[in-house]
C-alpha cells in the first residue's frame, strides 16, 4: 500500500467534508505534493504503510488541536489561537516565527483555514525531525533558518 498525492488528496479531502466545525478551501494537490516530499523519507515518491501511518496520527491529533483551540467556533485559527493550538500541537515558537507562519499560511485577516494548518504543520514537524538527527551534540537549540520555513 503506497499513497500518491492525488489519493492522498482524495483521502484528506474525503475527511474534512465530513467535519462541519472545519473552514478550508479543500487540499490542493500543490499542498499534498509538498506533504508527501517532505514525509518520503525513502525517496519513493509515494507513501509507504509506515510513512502515512505517521502522517494519519499527526493529522488525527493536530485536527483535535484546531477544534479545541479554535476558542469563538469560527472555523479557522485566527492569529491569536494560533500561538496556542501551534504549542499544543508540539511547536512553541518565537513570536517572530508566529508572525512569519502567519504571512505565509493564513489569509488576509490573519486567519488560518484547516488545509494551511496541516501542511503548515507537517512542514515544521519534518523541519523539526530533521534538526534532531543534525542536532548531534543535542543541545536542543533549534535555530530555524527563517527562509526554510518559507518555502
Ligand atoms: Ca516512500
Ligand atoms: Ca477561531
Ligand atoms: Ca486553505
Amino acid at each position: 500500500m503506497e499513497v500518491s498525492p492525488p489519493e492522498l488528496m482524495n483521502i484528506l479531502n474525503k475527511i474534512i467534508s465530513k467535519h462541519g466545525g472545519l473552514k478550508t478551501d479543500g487540499f490542493s494537490i500543490e499542498s499534498c505534493r509538498s506533504m508527501v516530499a517532505v514525509m518520503d523519507s525513502d525517496s519513493t515518491g509515494k507513501l509507504g504503510f509506515h510513512e502515512f501511518k505517521y502522517l494519519w496520527n499527526n493529522i488525527k491529533r493536530w485536527q483535535g488541536i484546531y477544534l479545541s483551540q479554535d476558542a469563538d467556533r469560527s472555523g479557522v485559527i485566527c492569529s491569536k489561537e494560533l500561538p496556542k493550538a501551534f504549542k499544543a500541537a508540539g511547536f512553541p515558537l518565537n513570536d517572530q516565527l508566529y508572525k512569519l507562519i502567519i504571512r505565509r499560511y493564513s489569509d488576509e485577516h490573519g486567519d488560518m483555514d484547516f488545509d494551511n494548518y496541516i501542511g503548515c504543520l507537517v512542514r515544521l514537524d519534518a523541519m523539526c525531525r530533521a534538526f534532531k538527527t543534525l542536532d548531534k551534540d543535542n543541545s536542543g537549540t533549534i535555530d530555524l533558518d527563517i527562509k526554510e520555513v518559507k518555502t
